[in-house]
C-alpha cells in the first residue's frame, strides 16, 4: 500500500486515494499493485446527465418491460408504473437495472467512452470486449452488495475481467459508495461465498475466508463522472444508501481481453465445456480473434432483486 496515499498526483479523494487525470504508466502501476485505479472525467458531465435522463425512460418502460429477478427465475414485469407516478418515485422502485446498454443509447455510448477505452487498453491489452452493464439507481434506504469478487460470477479464462464503475452522482459513504480491499486481487484466488441475510445487503452472496478484515477496507468516495477501474479478483462491497433523500447512481460495466473465451453460460447442447464461449459481447477496442463466430443478442434488461422485492419470487 505504499503509494495509495498520494504525494504526486494532482488530486485525491477524501480518503486520500489517488485520482488520475491521465492514463499513464503510473495509472497502470497503481492498478497492478492495488487492483484498482481512479480515472477523473471518465464521462463528461453531459454524458453523465444523458445516462441519468435515459435511466428514467428505461424505468418507465419506454424501452419495453423490465422483469424482476435473475434471468433464470424472473417472472414478473415491474414496469407497470402508473403514468401519474412522479419521476422520483419511478426511479425509487429500482435498485439496479442490468444490461442498460442493450437499449439505452447513452448507456451504450458510455460502454465505449474514449477515456474508458484508454484505461482498458492500458490495463487489459489492445483487444477488449464488454459482456455486461449494470445501472445502479440505489435511492435512500436501498441496500448495498456484500463482499465479492466479480470474477466469481463472470469467469474469464485468462483472469482479465475488469470493471469500470462510473459514479453518476457524487458517491459518498453516506449514500453507499463502493469500498475496496486494496491488493486483495493479488493472490488470484476465488474465495468461497455463502448466502447472507444482513439487512445492509441485497440478495447477492457474500465472500468469506479471505485474509482481510473490514478495517482494511477503503471507501471510494468520488465525484460524478469519475471511473473506478478494478480487477475482477478485487474484493469489494457497498453499503446501503443511508442518506435521507437522493440516489447513488452508477454504471458498472464489465470487460475482458478479446483473446479469451468466456465460459459464462452453460455450454450449448452437445458443446464441450472447455470451448464454451458466450458471444453476447461488444468489442470496444481492437480486434476480435473470434469474430468469425459472430455475436448474438441474448441478454435482456431486467431489474436486479433486492430484499424489498423478495429475493426468491
Ligand atoms: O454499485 C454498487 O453498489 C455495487 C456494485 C458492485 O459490487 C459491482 O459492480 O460489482
Amino acid at each position: 500500500m505504499t503509494d495509495l496515499l498520494t504525494p504526486r498526483t494532482t488530486s485525491t479523494t477524501p480518503a486520500g486515494l489517488r485520482l488520475f487525470d491521465v492514463v499513464d504508466e503510473e495509472f497502470v502501476a497503481h492498478y497492478a499493485e492495488h487492483g484498482f485505479a481512479l480515472l477523473a472525467g471518465a464521462l463528461t458531465p453531459d454524458e453523465v446527465d444523458a445516462v441519468n435522463a435515459d435511466a428514467l425512460r428505461l424505468c418507465r418502460g419506454d424501452y419495453g418491460d423490465l422483469s424482476y429477478g435473475w434471468p433464470t427465475d424472473q417472472s414478473e414485469a415491474v414496469t407497470d408504473a402508473p403514468a401519474d407516478l412522479s419521476d422520483e418515485d419511478v426511479l425509487r422502485r429500482y435498485l439496479c437495472v442490468h444490461y442498460p446498454h442493450k437499449v439505452s443509447p447513452p448507456a451504450r455510448a458510455a460502454l465505449e467512452a474514449p477515456r474508458v477505452v484508454d484505461a482498458l487498453t492500458a490495463v487489459v491489452g489492445p483487444n477488449v470486449k464488454a459482456m455486461q452493464s449494470m445501472l445502479f439507481i440505489k435511492s435512500e434506504g436501498k441496500p448495498g452488495q456484500a463482499w465479492h469478487q466479480d470474477e466469481f460470477f463472470i469467469p474469464t479464462r485468462d483472469r482479465s475481467l475488469t470493471a469500470v464503475w462510473i459514479a453518476l452522482d457524487d458517491a459518498t459513504v453516506e449514500n453507499g459508495c463502493l469500498w475496496v480491499l486494496p491488493g486483495s486481487h493479488r493472490r488470484g484466488v476465488i474465495y468461497p461465498a455463502k448466502d447472507q441475510d444482513d439487512p445492509r445487503f441485497d440478495c447477492s452472496t457474500e465472500a468469506y475466508d479471505f485474509p482481510y478484515t473490514d478495517d482494511d477496507a477503503v471507501p471510494v468516495e468520488i465525484p460524478a463522472g469519475t471511473g473506478l477501474v478494478f480487477n475482477g479478483y478485487l474484493l469489494h462491497r457497498s453499503l446501503e444508501n443511508s442518506g435521507r433523500h437522493g440516489y447513488r447512481r452508477a454504471l458498472a460495466n464489465h470487460y475482458m481481453s478479446a483473446e479469451s473465451l468466456l465460459p459464462w453460460r452453460p455450454p450449448a447442447k452437445d458443446e464441450w465445456m472447455a470451448i464454451a464461449d458466450y458471444r453476447d459481447v461488444v468489442l470496444v477496442a481492437g480486434e476480435d480473434p473470434y469474430g468469425y463466430k459472430g455475436t448474438v443478442d441474448l441478454a435482456k434488461p431486467f431489474s436486479r432483486p433486492d430484499k424489498d422485492g423478495g429475493c426468491d419470487r
